[in-house]
Formats: structure tokens, C-alpha cells, sequence
């Protein structure tokens, strides 16, 4: 890690280091899943939720050498899975040389204590994963600071275990002068705690006044409408933000390959220019400090007129992450706010998984956002959701002169025929507007 990279932190005076937080160290690449299931979970979902855990170890460099669950209705209290299991998958682990086991649900500090202890076993969380992924991932302060809050609150109940490892010389929380203090038991994991409190003190503090400093901009374009493109981490939120503003925000084939929010103009045909922002992707199970770290970043999203909801309709679950996002919007207050869905990726997508997605989402747009195709579809449908976009005949005389500029100004005309008596003109026109033009309807 280079500690450059962090000076972003200088102001603050942080007494933990950046370096404090590494989960993954490069001794670690390799490793196990595991899940539970009960008796009545199919075997479909427990290998579709593996799958993504295996796809943000991959995003986080690590090799995976197996995936398994175990079956039992109940977690073993101490140990998460159960003892047996647990002494099995360790001589397993040790023959295929996976060095690290990663379980799909958060774990209590003492299970992963127990079992780090009892049966000689590295283990992390999805949770710390994905704090891995966002760590390395976040680029800009809000971001920077929104993790390191998050990893902050994760590492507190956890210190304990943290001093487990010791001997490893990994994991301690620093004093601010960068030597490792060690070995000094309950009374160190105290000073521990406070100072990582502090330093949560300080980053709310910090997060506070950019919350602050955003609403004040708020309020200044309080009139502009405002889009923001929400959706499952990797459905394509950036190609299509790109594809709509030419911001050349990061593309990638990751998990979680944005982390802030990016806020640019759009010309609609209607009502002049809207703000659409492109912002962080969602996932089943987000840590919950992680949502809550976040704050500042997705109030693009709690303050917007129209959410963009982006789905990769070429992923064969995309039903199952559709409802994992409106669950990630209802916890952030933003499930009232208007969507429409954009079924994305429409150009990979077997045409057997697009009649299933037409079929459940009638409403939906379909495009696919790396091929261009579809978004002026996409855009017609904003103006009608945004502007309540109406397409009208009307006929107006000669006289109007002034409403036919108007019109030319505001409306998006479609046809314009000259006749006898007037004009004739096919339009469409924000239903705000409507009354300017009531009279001439036909
Ligand atoms: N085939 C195909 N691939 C697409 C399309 N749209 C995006 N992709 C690819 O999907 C991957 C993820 O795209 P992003 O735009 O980074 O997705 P995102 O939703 O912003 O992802 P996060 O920021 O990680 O949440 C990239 O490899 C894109 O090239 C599409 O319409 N068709
Ligand atoms: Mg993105």
C-alpha cells in the first residue's frame, strides 16, 4: 500500500493507519468458500450464491481451490459449521493448498476466533471481502473516508480476535507513530477501542460537513430534475451513463468498480437540461456499515426524481438481484422514488432469458447500453416519466404566432403540416405544460 495515497487522511490526524486494515495480505490468494444451507435450501441457490462470492474473491485477487457447503438448519453457536465438518475441511484446505477460507455470511467474532484458534484455520467473511474490494477500489476522499469508516466500525467488536494474531504480526491496531504495539492484553484492546473511536468520531465529523455542503448544493438546483442510475454492482450503470453524457467514467468487468457518484448534465428534449449521476452498485447481503458509511455518496440517489433501475437481463438471476436492490433502496429511504426498469445487455442476452424478462417486466426498456441500441427509446420513456410527456394533435391558426415559437422552444415536434387556415403539428409536450395549448387539442 502506498502511504501516499492516503494523504487525503492528513487533515484529519488519524491515529489508526491505512495499513491497520489489510485483510488480504498476498500470503492469502488462495483459498476455500463455504456456505451453510438448510435441508430445504436447493442446491441451484447455494451454488449461485457461491458463484458470487467466488466472483468478488476473484475482484479481490484471490484463487479459488474449492467451494462447499454444509448442510444443517442451525449454526453451530461457536464455530459457525459444525466441528466435524470443520476438521475435515482443514485437511482438505491443506491438501489443495488453500490458505484461507472464506465464508459466506458475516461471522460473529468468536466464531471466526474459534475457529482460527481451534482448528488452525484462516477465516474472513464475504463482509471482509467486500471491505477488501472497496478499499482497494475507492479513488476519491468521500470515498476514501466512507470505507475507511466502514472497516473502522467492522475492526471494532473484532479486536479481540485481531490480537489473536499476533504472532503473525498482522491485524493490531497502530499507535499513530507506526511501531506496532504488542502484547499487552486487555488493557491494550482498551486503548485499541478508544482509539478507533476516535478516529470514527473524527471521520463522521468530516462525512458530516460534506453531507452538509451537498445539501447546500441541493438547494441551489433544487428546480433541475434529477436521474440517477442505481442497480447490481456490474449490471452496467457506467457504460450507459457513458453512453448517455461522454463522462468516461471507469468501465470495468469487476465487482464494484465505481465507489463515488459522478453528476453530469443531460439535454432531454423536454424542460431543457436534467442532472443524471452515475453512483456505487448494490449487492445481496451489503454490510450493513458499509450502507451506512455511504451516506454521503448515495444521497445522489435518495434525492432524485427518477431512479434508472439497471438490470443485466443476460444474467440469469437477474429476477433475484432486482429484488436485492429495491431491498438496498428501502433501507436508504429511496423505494418511493419513481423507476424504470432498463434491461441491459440485451445483445449477449439468449433470446429465452429475454422473454422471461419481457414477460415479468412488461414496462421495462430494453437496451443494451454497450452497443448504443434502444437509448433514445430509453430517453422518450425518461421524458414521459420526468415530465409526464404527453403526445398531442394540435392545430393552431396563423394568429398564434407566439405559441408556435413557444411550442418550437419547449414541445419536441414530430410532424409540422402548413395548411389553409393554420398549422397542423403532431407533438409532444410536458404535461406540465399542456395547458398552453389546451384550447387547440384536436
Ligand atoms: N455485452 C454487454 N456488456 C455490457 C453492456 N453494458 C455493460 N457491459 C459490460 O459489463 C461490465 C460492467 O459494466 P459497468 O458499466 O462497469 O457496470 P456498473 O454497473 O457500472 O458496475 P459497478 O460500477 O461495478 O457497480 C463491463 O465489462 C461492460 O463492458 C451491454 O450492453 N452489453
Ligand atoms: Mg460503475
Amino acid at each position: 500500500m502506498n502511504h501516499n495515497d492516503y494523504d487525503i487522511f492528513d487533515d484529519l490526524e488519524l491515529e489508526t493507519q491505512i495499513d491497520d486494515w489489510e485483510p488480504l495480505a498476498s500470503d492469502e490468494s488462495t483459498a476455500f468458500l463455504a456456505a451453510l444451507g438448510s435441508q430445504a435450501d436447493k442446491p441451484e441457490a447455494l451454488e449461485a450464491s457461491l458463484s458470487e462470492l467466488e466472483r468478488l474473491a476473484e475482484t479481490a485477487n484471490i484463487d479459488v481451490l474449492g467451494k462447499y457447503f454444509q448442510r444443517r438448519n442451525k449454526q453451530e453457536k461457536g464455530t459457525y459449521f459444525g466441528k466435524g465438518w470443520l476438521e475435515d475441511i482443514h485437511q482438505k484446505m491443506l491438501q489443495a493448498g488453500a490458505n484461507l477460507l472464506i465464508v459466506n455470511e458475516e461471522l460473529s467474532p468468536m466464531q471466526a476466533r474459534n475457529i482460527e484458534r481451534d482448528f488452525e484455520i484462516r477465516v474472513i467473511d464475504r463482509t471482509e471481502v467486500i471491505l477488501s474490494i472497496f478499499h482497494n477500489h475507492a479513488k476519491t476522499r468521500e470515498a476514501k473516508l466512507q470505507v475507511k469508516l466502514a472497516e473502522l466500525e467492522y475492526q471494532l467488536p473484532r479486536l479481540k480476535k485481531l490480537w489473536g494474531h499476533f504472532d503473525k504480526e498482522r491485524g493490531s491496531v497502530r499507535s499513530s507513530g507506526g511501531s506496532a504495539t504488542r502484547g499487552m492484553g486487555e488493557k491494550q484492546i482498551e486503548i485499541d477501542r478508544r482509539i478507533i473511536k476516535r478516529d470514527i468520531t473524527r471521520i463522521n465529523h468530516t462525512l458530516s460537513s460534506i453531507i452538509k455542503q451537498k445539501i447546500t448544493q441541493r438547494k441551489q438546483r433544487e428546480k433541475i430534475k434529477k436521474i440517477c442510475l442505481v442497480g447490481y454492482t456490474n449490471a452496467g450503470k457506467s457504460t450507459l451513463f457513458n453512453a448517455l453524457t461522454d463522462a468516461g467514467v471507469l468501465v470495468e468487468d469487476k465487482l464494484f468498480a465505481t465507489l463515488d457518484s459522478t453528476t453530469r448534465q443531460l439535454k432531454m428534449d423536454f424542460g431543457g437540461n436534467v442532472v443524471i449521476s452515475d453512483t456505487v452498485g448494490f449487492i445481496s447481503n451489503l454490510p450493513h456499515h458499509l450502507v451506512a458509511s455511504f451516506k454521503a455518496t448515495l444521497m445522489e440517489v435518495e434525492d432524485a426524481d427518477l431512479l434508472l433501475h439497471v438490470v443485466d437481463c443476460s444474467d440469469e438471476h437477474f429476477q433475484d438481484y432486482i429484488e436485492q436492490v429495491d431491498k438496498v433502496l428501502e433501507e436508504i429511504d429511496a423505494a418511493k422514488i419513481s423507476q424504470l426498469l432498463i434491461m441491459n445487455k440485451t445483445d449477449q442476452a439468449i433470446s429465452s432469458q429475454l422473454d422471461i424478462a419481457r414477460k415479468l417486466h412488461p414496462d421495462a426498456v430494453f437496451v443494451s447500453a454497450l452497443k448504443q441500441e434502444n437509448l433514445d427509446l430509453m430517453r422518450q420513456r425518461i421524458d414521459q416519466m420526468l415530465f409526464q410527456a404527453l403526445s398531442l394533435n394540435i392545430f393552431l391558426p396563423y394568429t398564434e404566432a407566439r405559441l408556435l415559437s413557444w411550442l418550437h422552444e419547449k414541445a419536441k415536434i414530430i410532424s409540422e403540416e402548413y395548411q389553409d387556415s393554420g398549422i397542423s403539428l403532431s407533438v409532444v409536450i410536458s404535461g406540465e405544460d399542456r395547458y398552453q395549448i389546451e384550447k387547440f387539442i384536436v
